[in-house]
């Protein structure tokens, strides 16, 4: 028995331990890319053209969903409704705050309608206002009159998106006007403790939105933020939350108008504390713009007739979505406690324009041939590009960064869109492309652009053909599409 048990001990610390031992080393060998690849696991069910290598940078499963999304929705609401302003001082009275028929189910509603996934709530702004009864500050919501001081607004809104699919997002200020603390490193503790009480009683949170307000050119002194502590908090209570604007995960576009630029990469060099980087210092860092659909972020009467008109909104949804960035469009409830109705009709106005300008995609099930497909496999044919599903998509051998890729359209057809979408769950990879079309026999360029990414929507003066011909002169690696769309529309503005 002694020996067996020998035996048994010695082949452990002989065999099994060394065996161990160099599976470790080996795996700390490996390069940097292994450890992407575990932390972006390629959730291999939904494809359904197998996995490539990746072209590091790629996005997390969450990013990924979250740049699916396309747009989402703001939703500014606190005791600047009530007191007519864009910045409150800290010093309101919270007995102004009373809306009289909140109907946060009305927000989350409209949003799905519209098709926002994730909605975000100012749930404290810069005046230091929280619309949940917070612990650590009399200036809040239980202060009020609404619901005699037993209310939660958060908890309201958050229940009524998880009820409805939507993702529950928090905006909370760092910039805080009222709190006596600000300044002091006493703060960081007060804003850590607040954002404890907002990961920890409403369930699952999917984007938080750090503001970075107020710009340094209004010469305001403000706090020496800790960074790092707000981002761990958030990433130790709930892994999953995807950080904005001011934190690592999701890129703050740099204005505050929806605009979006042609040359978009995903990814970036700038670096933070809790960004997992390349072995270039790169970056997953997908942008995000967020801009009103009224002069102001939160709700004014006076601006009941300046709302976006629906060609403005479409631009802006051409310069966001169009240009490889998410929109974030903000649409602030009234003293009520709603959306107005001008704002209601505005954005079904919007989606009914937008489902009319992408009504027909005349690329697709057309033919396509195309100068290179990796290993000739059907797997990756350029046929995936024209079918409608973003889980198949078309790549070139690995040594190729160039391709022609001609669409017969069996007829001649009036175009004037093309949506062009890269598989970007294995890197963005395109640095150059060219859009040519049949002018009756010779071949003509359309367009000539730089990044397509996640989307890339081109405008054009129409043009009549029946062949359409992407080029992809440049690209990091070997290049991928998953979709090509065509359409035609006289409802929009050439860009
Ligand atoms: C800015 C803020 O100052 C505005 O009030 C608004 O919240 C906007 C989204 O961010 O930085």
């Amino acid at each position: 028995m002694r020996t067996k048990n020998f035996i048994i001990s010695n082949a452990y610390y002989f065999v099994v331990l060394p065996l161990l031992i160099s599976i470790l080393f080996i795996e700390g060998c490996s390069d940097n890319s292994t450890d992407v690849i575990k932390e972006n696991p390629i959730v291999t069910s939904q494809i359904k053209s197998p996995p490539i290598e990746p072209c590091y940078p790629v996005p997390t499963d969450k990013q990924l969903e979250w740049q699916d999304s396309e747009i989402m929705m703001f939703i500014h609401f606190g005791i600047n409704t009530f007191t007519n302003k864009e910045w409150g001082d800290g010093t309101e009275d919270p007995l102004l705050f009373n809306p009289r028929n909140l109907n946060v189910l009305q927000w989350v509603q409209i949003a799905k309608e519209i098709g926002f996934k994730y909605v975000i709530l100012t749930a404290k702004h810069h005046d230091g206002f929280c619309l949940w009864p917070s612990k650590y500050t009399n200036h809040s919501i239980k202060y009020s009159p609404y619901k005699n001081g037993n209310g939660d607004i958060v908890k309201e809104f958050a229940d009524a998106c998880h009820a409805n699919g939507i993702k529950f997002c928090i905006y909370l200020s760092p910039w805080d006007r009222h709190e006596s603390t600000y300044g002091s490193s006493g703060y960081d503790i007060y804003y850590q403790n607040q954002l404890i009480e907002l990961l920890t009683n409403y369930g699952d949170i999917g984007e938080f939105w750090f503001d970075g307000a107020p710009d340094p050119s209004y010469g305001i002194k403000l706090h020496n933020y800790n960074w790092d502590l707000y981002w761990s908090t958030v990433r130790y209570y709930q892994p999953d939350v995807l950080m904005a604007n001011w934190g690592p995960d999701i890129r703050w576009v740099g204005n505050e108008e929806g605009l979006g630029y042609e040359t978009e990469w995903a990814w970036q060099t700038r670096n933070f504390s809790m960004q997992k980087s390349d072995s270039y210092n790169k970056v997953w860092y997908p942008a995000e713009a967020d801009v009103s659909i009224r002069p102001g972020w939160f709700y004014h009467s006076s601006e009941d007739f300046k709302i976006k008109t629906v060609d403005q909104l479409v631009d802006i949804y051409l310069k966001t979505v169009g240009r490889n960035t998410n929109l974030l469009l903000n649409v602030p409830p009234n003293t009520d406690g709603q959306f107005s109705s001008y704002d209601i009709q505005r954005l079904r106005d919007w989606k009914r324009r937008l489902s009319e300008i992408f009504a027909k995609d005349l690329f697709f099930g057309k033919e396509i041939t195309c100068s290179n497909v990796r290993n000739n496999s059907d797997a990756y044919s350029a046929k995936n590009c024209l079918d409608n599903n973003r889980n198949t998509f078309w790549v070139t051998d690995k040594d190729i960064n160039n391709a022609v890729l001609d669409i017969n359209l069996g007829k001649k057809e009036k175009i004037n869109i093309i949506r062009l979408e890269e598989a970007v769950r294995f890197g963005q990879r395109i640095k150059a492309f060219e859009v040519d079309y049949d002018n009756n026999g010779t071949m003509e360029t359309i367009f000539s652009g730089t990044t397509i990414g996640h989307s890339r929507i081109i405008t054009f003066p129409a043009v009549e053909t029946e062949k359409i011909r992407i080029l992809i002169k440049d690209s990091y690696a070997a290049p991928t599409l998953c979709e090509i769309k065509g359409y035609y529309s006289d409802q929009i503005r050439v860009q």
